[in-house]
């Protein structure tokens, strides 16, 4: 049987999926794209896995979507392919998603990584959209969230020339959580995401929502959705467990209710 495209490892409270294509550095081809969507929203429905981390091989996070896939299509024939709808339904996942990132994460590699909610990538990491070398642009999102990231001058700089930048220009860009030496990402993001599983569930995932909201929506969306989560949250058994624990002086006990 075919090794799977994407390789799931659940560790309750946390999962991590890999993509595993590594003899062409992951390139992003429709069934592995279509694979992860589906292991994605596998994970994000399962009750027991609070926080999904998203990783590569050691070579390559993922070198861009499948060129060879793309290289003699034309504009309808794209068009009609509708390769957008898996990066949609990524998107749209619920939980903490953190992008653990070694090698190459180029073009819709560093587009996937930018679709996760946090990055936390080796010291040898490269990021870039190089499209445009090859007589394309980026369109999974790289031109609309590397803009809100880094601001316009930078963004441009990267998409109009295709240069690459390590995990440490890019962490001082604002771009990366956390860098960490060669090799010690995957612990790292793990150790993250088990931090976020100890919180409580529905704060995280409605506290993601903002943060969300705020990144890619206007002020006057994104406050008013603030305001609704923080009140809705007061309906939850996990508020009066955290203010009494608080006040109690002892460690919460959540109930994911
Ligand atoms: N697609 C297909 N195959 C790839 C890709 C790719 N993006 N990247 C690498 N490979 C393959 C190579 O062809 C090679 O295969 P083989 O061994 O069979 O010849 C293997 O991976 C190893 O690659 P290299 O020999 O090139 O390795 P190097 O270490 O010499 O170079 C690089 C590494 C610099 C990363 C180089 O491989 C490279 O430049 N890759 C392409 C990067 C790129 O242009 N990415 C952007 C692609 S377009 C895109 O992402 C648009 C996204 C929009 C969303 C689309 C949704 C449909």
């Amino acid at each position: 049987m075919a090794e799977p495209l994407v390789l799931v490892r659940r560790e309750p409270p946390v999962a991590v999926a890999t993509l595993n294509r590594p003899d062409v550095l992951n390139a992003l081809s429709a069934p592995l794209m279509d694979a992860l969507s589906r292991e994605i929203g596998a994970l994000d429905a399962d009750d027991a896995v609070r926080a999904i981390v998203l990783t590569g091989s050691s070579r390559a996070f993922a070198a861009g979507a499948d060129i060879a896939e793309m290289a003699e299509a034309g504009a309808v024939e794209m068009m009609e392919r509708d390769r957008f709808q898996g990066w949609q339904r990524l998107r749209a996942t619920r939980k903490p998603l953190i992008a653990a990132v070694s090698g190459y994460a180029l073009g819709g590699g560093c587009e996937l990584a930018m679709l996760c909610d946090m990055i936390i990538a080796s010291d040898s990491a490269q990021f870039g959209q190089p499209e445009v070398r090859i007589g394309v642009m980026p369109g999974a999102g790289g031109t609309q969230l590397l803009t809100r990231a880094l601001g316009k001058w930078q963004a441009m700089e990267l998409v109009l020339t295709g240069r690459m930048l390590s995990a440490r220009e890019m962490y001082d860009r604002g771009l990366v959580t956390r860098v960490v030496p060669e090799g010690m990402h995957l612990e790292e993001a793990l150790r993250l995401a088990r931090e976020i599983a100890k919180q409580p569930p529905i704060a995280v995932r409605l506290a993601k929502e903002a943060v969300q909201k705020a990144f890619l929506g206007t002020l006057e969306e994104g406050l008013p959705l603030e305001r609704k989560n923080f009140y809705l949250l007061f309906a939850t058994e996990d508020q009066r467990e955290g203010m009494r624990a608080f006040l109690e002086k002892r460690a919460p006990v959540w109930q994911g209710k």
